[in-house]
């Protein structure tokens, strides 16, 4: 497109910013472009495909695949959005008596009453005085409200973490390898450097506190300053949960190299090991007894997933603990610049996700049946899909201790290597799309999220409803030998 001028004035992947280039998000990559033509080749053609729906198991959202929401928490936010019918008649018994009065509490909390307002940036001064109730509630240390900045889920909580730290390519964030992809991208989009340290997938995805030190030495010694180290725990996309001994000693590192701990903590109601007990950073720092000045820690919290899985509603928080009231307020300026950086219903279901009934109340019944129901049966499909996996050929998965993956790891024949160099795809991304071409079923190959060279990966979401899980099952399995058989390596 020319100009008068004779200059272009064309955007081309030349001229836009290489740091987009360089970003990737593998969750809603390729493999979902491929689905989504399937799915409307089923709407035109139904009969033209082996199978009758497309399940996307590619990505953590509860509720797309039948999970119900947790009826107090839906009935707070209607009474909210419509106050009128908390003075009617028509609340008697259509509403039950804490969802009223919850949210006449909250309404009050709301400056002006009105959730179409802007709020202020770090979130509404009651709700986060409520959330930190419930960090000290979970915990048993004190939080402080001033610390908690609320955030639509906890992306943007990660973004302005690396805004913040990230000042060149000099600088460098220490993370897991396999890592949800946010991360990558997030450091990517910042201009930032990933440290990487692996997880060891003989042991169960442990985190080996030495792999962690001689990355860090390594980075080092090439001029990059490492500013953080991330966990994510529960993992994703690896499903453990640390040892409390694990956690001390990443904290005694972070203290002892001068790293801020970046803690997700997004699955931390996720945990199905019935000998694994979720512990927040936040409160083994407190344990080993430092205080705010000793380590800077960054816990991030979303009700995007749980037993809640509202992540349509963008709701989360990151309590920042052990930085100068100057940073802080440095952080502050950055959700400033979003401009209300919380959308209200987010920020009000994190405060009821922090502070759900209590025993007693009047939902306190129907609130834990849903809950645990949901857990109970997430802990079932895991163990189902993992021991399916585990008896295929060739392939190996861990537990799912927690959060809401399995990755079980695929022993692929060369002769199925050459096919996808002939196709120019990584190995495991020809195995998940030959799987979803045959079985209608969407999971993300494991280069999506980092893996030791010349292992092949893919994961997979426990999140199909559980009357669907044997048919699951069933589908992959025969996917699985017919592959397995096609792709044989004779001279092996
Ligand atoms: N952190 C982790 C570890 C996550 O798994 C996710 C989402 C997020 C942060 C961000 O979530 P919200 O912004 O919604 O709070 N998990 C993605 C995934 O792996 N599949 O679906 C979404």
């Amino acid at each position: 497109m020319g100009s008068v001028s004779g200059l272009s004035h064309e955007v081309t992947l030349q001229t836009i910013n290489p740091k987009v280039l360089k970003c990737q998000y593998a969750v809603l990559g390729a493999i979902v472009a491929q689905a989504e033509r399937l799915q409307e080749q089923l709407k035109q053609q139904p009969s033209s495909l082996s199978f009758d729906e497309i399940l996307y198991c590619n990505i953590g959202s509860p509720q797309a695949l039948g999970q119900q929401p947790i009826t107090f928490f839906r009935e707070v936010l209607a009474l909210c959005y419509h106050p009128d019918i908390l003075d009617g008649s028509e609340t008697q018994g259509l509403f039950s008596g804490d969802s009223i009065r919850r949210a006449l509490q909250i309404l009050n909390q709301i400056p002006g009453r009105a959730v179409g307002a802007y709020s202020m940036t770090q979130g509404i001064k009651g709700l986060r005085e409520t959330i930190a109730a419930g960090i000290e509630a979970r915990d048993g240390f004190p939080s402080n409200a001033n610390n908690i900045i609320l955030t639509d889920g906890a992306t943007p909580a990660v973004h302005m973490m690396m805004q913040l730290l990230l000042r060149s390519e000099q600088d460098g964030i220490l993370c897991p390898i396999p890592l949800y992809p946010l991360y990558s991208a997030s450091i990517a989009i910042h201009g930032g450097t990933l440290v990487p340290y692996y997880l060891d997938e003989a042991t169960g995805w442990s985190l080996n506190i030495s792999e962690v030190k001689s990355q860090l030495e390594t980075a080092r010694s090439k001029g990059i300053t490492v500013r953080a180290l991330v966990v994510i725990n529960p993992g994703n996309p690896t499903g453990q949960v640390l040892a409390l001994e694990n956690q001390k000693q990443i904290v005694e590192f972070c203290k002892i190299e001068g790293l801020v701990l970046l803690a997700d903590e997004v699955y931390q109601e996720n945990v199905y090991a019935p000998d694994k007990i979720f512990y927040s950073f936040k409160k083994v720092v407190r344990f080993m007894g430092y205080q705010e000045k000793d380590i800077a820690l960054v816990s991030i919290h979303s009700v995007s997933k749980g037993y809640y899985g509202e992540c349509g509603k963008r709701g989360g928080y990151m309590e920042v603990t052990g930085f100068s009231a100057d940073v802080r307020e440095q952080i502050c300026k950055i959700a400033h610049v979003y401009l209300c950086s919380t959308n209200i219903t987010g920020q009000i279901l994190t405060s009821l996700v922090m502070n759900p009934p209590k025993a007693g109340d009047a939902s306190y019944e129907l609130y834990s049946a849903e809950k645990n129901g949901i857990l109970s049966s997430l802990a079932r499909r895991a163990k189902t899909l993992e021991d399916a996996f585990n008896n295929l050929e060739g392939m190996t998965c861990n537990k799912a201790e927690g959060a809401m993956y399995l990755f079980p790891r695929i022993n692929l024949p060369q002769k199925a290597i050459k096919a996808a160099e002939a196709v120019h795809i990584t190995p495991d991304a020809f195995y998940v799309s030959r799987l979803l071409e045959e079985t209608g079923i969407v999971v993300v190959p494991g280069s999506g999220f980092g893996q030791v060279p010349g292992t092949w990966h893919f994961r997979c979401t426990i999140l199909p409803q559980e009357d669907k899980i044997p048919a699951i099952v069933e589908r992959v399995t025969t996917f699985h030998k017919k592959f397995m058989d096609e792709f044989y390596d004779e001279n092996v």
